[in-house]
């Protein structure tokens, strides 16, 4: 689509997210089954994260069950904050605090990673997917560019060594003039030549195949390479609120199983109707890049239409 185009070359690096399950359930109940069956990340480096459910998944004990994964600065005893929430020299940097009020250092590796940070503009353009690197003290820092002036969401995803896989987002600002982009809801990306289609519907409640199909010039592309111990990273954010879902990928590289494209599927479930935002991170030739989608949800083969989630979605506005 061309919005989504346009929205890539807009958000500078861009990597995605996704990720496979390292904070499996966290939005959803449901991924929690999913990401403990035998095989799905237990073969990937950092494969330790295998099972996690997040906190608050409906089938893990805790305390807040049905609040998706991102809305919340402080959750469970862990505070996320920025050192400074109006960056503006390039950098971002911030700190997780645990329960004792200290600074967390102790951070165990999901994805190959011990930190993902994933910053959008509350619009969700400019989307961006990195990897802070963490000094003595406990204070994580990375290269960070916000070009457009706005409020922008930043998600740290982490498991703290002893806890659990955790997303908090805070607020940033950045000072200048704000024009809100709005996306028109659409099957297929466009980026840097390669057009990704999104197959299968988005069902509320419900653990839903998802599969996205990557070519190039009309060619499937048949030799993705392995990102962050998956073919593809998929974060969706739910407009209106920016809830933060991860999306858990069926299969993983040398596995013998998971093809390297054209096609990477996907499991997803979102908690509620409405329009979700998908941001699929794949790397092609040494490089990431990521692919964007604008979808309504929708219903389950033969399961009577719900006719809030189209309207809903209809114009592209969640709200
Ligand atoms: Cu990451």
């Amino acid at each position: 689509m061309n919005t989504a185009a346009k929205l890539s070359a807009y958000g500078a690096a861009l990597a995605l997210l996704l990720t496979a399950g390292w904070a499996t359930g966290t939005a959803v109940g449901p991924l929690t089954t999913a990401a403990a069956a035998p095989g799905e990340h237990g073969a990937m480096p950092g494969g330790e994260d295998a099972g996690h459910g997040d906190d608050h998944s409906g089938t893990v004990a805790g305390t807040t069950p049905d609040q998706p994964a991102g809305l919340a600065s402080s959750r469970g005893g862990y505070t996320l904050t920025p050192t400074d929430p109006t960056p503006t020299d390039g950098t971002f940097s911030f700190v997780v605090t645990g329960p004792d009020g200290a600074p967390v250092t102790a951070f165990d590796v999901e994805h190959d990673k011990r930190m993902h940070l994933i910053v959008v503009r509350r619009d969700t353009t400019g989307f961006q997917h990195v990897h802070p690197e963490m000094s003595a003290d406990g204070t994580w820092s990375t290269p960070l560019a916000l070009p457009a002036g706005g409020s922008y969401r930043a998600f740290a995803d982490f498991a703290p060594t002893g806890g659990e896989p955790t997303t908090l987002g805070v607020d940033v600002s950045v000072p200048g003039v704000y024009e809100p982009v709005t996306h028109t809801p659409g099957r297929t990306a466009q980026v840097d030549g390669y057009t990704v289609e999104l197959g299968g519907d988005l069902v509320p409640g419900q653990a839903s195949p998802v599969t996205l199909t990557v070519s190039r010039d009309g060619v499937p592309v048949t030799d993705l390479q392995p990102y962050l111990a998956a073919y593809g990273h998929l974060v969706a954010l739910r407009e209106g609120d920016l809830a933060y879902l991860h999306v858990h990928p069926e299969g993983a590289p040398g596995d013998g199983v998971t093809p390297a494209g054209p096609q990477v599927e996907f499991v997803a479930e979102v908690p509620s109707a409405g329009v979700y935002r998908l941001f699929l991170d794949f790397q092609h030739e040494g490089r990431v890049r990521t692919a964007e989608f604008t979808v309504p949800t929708g219903t389950a083969a033969g399961a009577p239409t719900d006719p809030a989630a189209p309207a809903h979605g209809a114009d592209g506005h969640g709200h």
